[in-house]
């Protein structure tokens, strides 16, 4: 009997611990963790405004997850920030809010510069490639821009931001993307800490596999949008 409860026990304490360390180790603590991004029914203008609409009723993640270290950062005068996702006709559009203490954006180098890093990974292959890796300095001109990406807007001298992506008939309702926004806070001429939307105890190092973005669509559709449905289209947005 005694030995049963020990074996129990310990098979509890396993099933506890087990997924934890994996976790950990493969990237997989992603599970539960993703972010909603929702139909808008009036795309937002990309003009680093965030007075649109589309934003008035998103569900904002917050960047508090420091990839260099691991932790976890409360509010902190030093780098607070949120982002909102919404979605329409193909592409995906992406509002941020930043305030950080020290803005450094005069630097001929971008790793000496305060700047946001996004990754969208389209094709939803889940790792955390060059390839989807997007960094988009403060407030500056960033010449052509490499596709998915589309535009690129500052507002309220580098506090906001908008950002389109075209992504096509991957924007659609259901469709998940590997998506994963941080910001490079730099400081006194030095890199002071990455801080993402990201679940506790990711660093980008271990976990080379990205959050998921989910295309959700809560609005109901329209009467027109209905006798669409009944012909059988497939795609409606
Ligand atoms: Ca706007
Ligand atoms: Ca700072
Ligand atoms: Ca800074």
């Amino acid at each position: 009997m005694n030995f049963n409860k020990q074996i129990l026990a310990t098979i509890i304490l396993l099933l506890t611990l087990v997924p934890h360390a994996l976790g950990h180790v493969t990237g997989r603590n992603l599970q539960n963790f993703q972010y909603n991004a929702d139909l808008a029914s009036v795309a937002p203008i990309v003009d680093g405004y965030l007075d649109d609409p589309a934003w008035e009723k998103v569900v904002p993640g917050k960047l508090e997850q420091d990839l260099i270290s691991g932790e976890r950062r409360g509010e902190s005068p030093d780098f607070t920030g949120t982002f909102a996702a919404v979605w329409r006709n193909g592409f995906l559009y992406v509002a941020i809010k930043i305030i950080d203490d020290q803005l450094e954006n005069r630097q001929a180098k971008l790793l000496r510069e305060d700047h946001l890093i996004l990754y969208v990974d389209p094709h939803h292959s889940g790792r955390a490639e060059d390839l989807y890796r997007f960094e988009i300095p403060i407030e500056k001109d960033m010449g052509t821009l490499k596709s998915p990406l589309t535009r690129v807007a500052w507002g309220n001298d580098g506090q906001t931001c908008e950002l389109s992506f075209r992504i096509d008939n991957l924007a659609r309702k259901g469709n998940s993307i590997g998506f994963l926004i941080a910001y490079n806070d730099v400081d006194s001429g030095n890199l002071r800490q990455e801080i993402a939307w990201a679940p506790e105890g990711y660093t980008l190092e271990e976990n080379a596999y990205l959050p998921d973005l989910v295309f959700t669509a809560k609005i109901e559709p329209t009467r027109q949008q209905k006798l669409i449905q009944w012909g059988h289209i497939k795609r409606l947005y």
